[in-house]
Parts: structure tokens; sequence; C-alpha cells
């Protein structure tokens, strides 16, 4: 009897190796370590009997072929971690429904309809200040201009993905026919404490948050700390401050709303001199789209009140957004059907974290599995879910995948 379990653990112990140097995983896109994993994954895969590609994204694609006609069923996840992360995040989704094939492989099983595993190359947008190509590839919600993008090292994009031996210009060919696609489901640690809270091992997604992000500059004047009067100082940090705090308090008295500002830089930084310049980088999340998008009209308010109060400048641009998307209520019954003949009580939960599966939401009906992550630890060295967690995840996989119908090809996530 094989321990799934067992099997999914020593494997992502082997990937977590193929990262930079360091505490945790850093395997960033478009870098050897990202090489070596996709080697990895391949040479498993083909043992398994399933064709391996790569495609012009980067994104791994692992085809187990089904009946001519029938559709293709997607699933998968990403490969790249955030610096120093966990060895869970991302490629978990990746190695879960690989196993799950094995197993229905192992049980004689055939499937009517082909599946696809992918693992994309970049959600995290770490390296770059962009994400999601290789699922909005597939979706034909790919934006060519991002390949000018650059990274840290001011390596763009493009020369990036054409030294990993990809020919960037043929991403746009890679969108997929929609009356091809099943449907995609993703499987991905929770990141949070719901699971470990409710004592279930896995967990079945309604929706993924919606995000956008703010960039807020504020200039005031800078002076001398010790000699510049308190009275009629025009201090860009004081008014950053205020943000911070009153955005902070709406978000905590808000259902449905997380508020962060997880970047601010200070001009010109130094103890004794009142700060000039301020950038700061606000990012709201909600599952309802009504509530994010009012939370951000009201911070730009909010920041222009302060700025004229403060006597400072300031320039508010909303410079990313992204829908939240809900899940497929077809896909949903079948992943449910599934987790009650595995593990129990079905816990529905929102996603807060987005995912892959919000792009490929704009090409076909999605779902998201969660599995339980010990103290909803992510992003982090620590970030673990337990073996036994991952063998009833492969179980609830493949006995989804003996559920759900060619005829799904129809059908949203509305
Ligand atoms: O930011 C996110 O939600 C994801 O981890 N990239
Ligand atoms: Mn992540
Ligand atoms: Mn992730």
């Amino acid at each position: 009897m094989t321990d799934w379990g067992a099997r999914a653990a020593g494997i992502l112990a082997k990937l977590a190796e193929l990262s930079q140097p360091g505490p945790g995983v850093t395997r960033l896109p478009f870098t050897p370590e990202h090489r070596a994993a996709i080697d990895l994954l391949r040479s498993w895969t083909e043992a398994a009997g399933l064709t391996v590609t790569l495609d012009d994204a980067g994104t791994l694609v692992a085809r187990l072929e089904g009946p001519a006609g029938a559709g293709t069923f997607l699933m998968g996840s990403h490969q790249d971690s955030v610096c120093q992360g966990g060895a869970y995040d991302g490629i978990m989704g990746v190695v879960l429904p690989l196993l799950a094939l094995e197993k229905l492989k192992s049980e004689g099983a055939k499937l009517p309809f082909a599946v696809e595993v992918l693992a994309f190359a970049d959600e995290e947008g770490v390296r770059f200040p962009t994400a999601l190509v290789g699922s909005r590839a597939l979706a034909s919600s790919y934006d060519p201009q991002v390949l000018d993008m650059h990274d840290a090292k001011g390596m763009t994009l493009r020369a990036a993905m054409t030294d990993f031996g990809l020919n960037p210009d043929a991403i746009g060919a890679l969108a997929r026919d929609p009356g091809e696609v099943i449907g995609f489901l993703e499987t991905h640690i929770e990141q949070g404490p719901v699971l470990e809270q409710e004592n279930e091992p896995v967990g079945i997604v309604s929706a993924i948050c919606g995000i956008e992000r703010h960039q807020i500059t504020i200039i005031g004047q800078t002076g001398h700390a010790g000699t510049l009067p308190m009275e009629g100082r025009r201090d860009a940090l004081v008014t950053a401050a205020a943000i911070v705090t009153e955005l902070n308090r709406v978000a905590t008295s808000t259902p449905n709303l997380r508020a962060t500002v997880g970047e601010l830089t200070v001009e010109p930084n130094v103890v004794n001199a009142v700060p000039r310049a301020i950038r700061l980088r606000a990012e709201l999340r909600s599952p309802c789209d009504d509530t994010r998008k009012a939370a951000g009209d009201g911070l730009h308010r909010l920041a222009r009140q302060l700025a004229q109060e403060h006597g400072v400048q300031i320039d508010c641009t909303r410079t990313y957004s992204q829908a939240a998307q809900p899940c497929s209520p077809e896909l949903l019954k079948g992943l449910r059907e599934a987790v009650s003949q595995s593990s129990g009580r079905c816990v529905t939960l929102p996603s807060g974290a987005t995912h892959d599966a919000s792009a490929m939401a704009d090409l076909c009906p999605i779902a998201m599995l969660f599995v339980r992550s010990r103290d909803g630890i992510s992003h982090k060295p620590e970030e673990f879910t337990t073996p036994q967690d991952m063998s009833t995840a492969i179980t609830v996989l493949a006995r989804f995948l003996k559920i759900v119908h060619p005829h799904q090809t129809v059908g949203s996530n509305k």
C-alpha cells in the first residue's frame, strides 16, 4: 500500500533543495533553480507515463492523454517561491495532482478526458513587477508589454525568458480554446489558520479575493531636526503615519476587507532631518469587489484631506487591480462530494491570497482545494503541511477526477 503523503513529502523535500543558498526556499522564475525543478519534475512525470513539454511562458505541462474530443481537465499551481519562503506554497499544488494521477493509474482507473498538470513559472511576482504570465497566456489575458519590465539587476523579462531557452514572442499563441477545457483545479496550502482551527486537513475555496495596489507619494519639507520649530513643519512622514493608522482602522472595522502598507521609503531618511518625501504602497484585498473599490476611493479621499491639513503635496495612483473570482458552483459540487467521501466536513472559505486560478478563471470554471498549513504559516521557511494531510488531499483529488464529467466544459464561475 503506497503511502502517498510520504511520497509527496519526499519529492517536495528534493524540490526544496533546488533553491538559492540561505534559509527556506528561494526559487525565482527563469533561474538555474527553476531549470533544476523543471528537470526533476520532467524526469519523474515522464517515468509515470505522462508526456511533458515546456511552453514558451516557462510553464511545464505534464499531459495524460484521454479519449479524442473529450476535452482536458487542467490542474497545477506555480513552481516559484518568494525569497526565503516555504517548501509547499505553489509547488505542492504541482506534486499532489501528479501523485493523484499515479494513484488512479495504480487502481487501474481510466478517466474519460485528458488531464494536464501545469507548473507555472511565476505567480509571486517577486523577481519582476508582474506575475501570472503563464496562466494569463493560457487564458488569453496576457499583456506582451510585461516583457519590457526588468528585475532588480536590470534584466528584462524578455531577456530572462530568452536566456532560459524560450521564445517570448510566441507566448500569445499559447491561448487555449475554452471549448476544449473542462476546468482548472488548483491545490494550495491554505496559508492561514482556518483549517487548523476547524481541525480539518482540507478545505474548499469559495472565492479568491480581489486585490488592488496604490502608490502614494507625499512631498513635504525637510529641515534641521533641532532648529526647525514644530509649528508649521511639513513633515511627510507625519502625513504617511496618519494614512497608515486610519487605513488600518478602516480595514479593521470593515467586514471582508484587509489592508496593508507593506512598502514605505523615506527621504532623506536620516535621524536629524525632517522627512521630506515618502513613497508608500498600500494593498487592499476583499472577496467583494465593491467593498475593495470603496476602500480604495476612501483611501484617496483620506490622503488628499490629510495633505491639505498638513500642507504637503500628495499623489495617489491605483497601480494594480484584480477582480475577485468566485469558484465554479459545478466544480465545487464535485469537490464537496470528493471531500465528504474522503475526510469528513467540507469547510468552505475564501482565499485571501491570490493564485494562478484567479487568472485561469478567464479561461474556464475554476476550483481550489486548500490543505492545512501548520500555524497558518506561509512565505517563511517554517511553512509546513503534514504527509497525512497531503495524503488526504491526494485521495480527494483522485476521487474528484472520477466525479468530474466532460460535459462540464460548459458552465461558468459566476
Ligand atoms: O500575494 C499573494 O497573494 C500571493 O501569495 N502571490
Ligand atoms: Mn505565495
Ligand atoms: Mn502561492
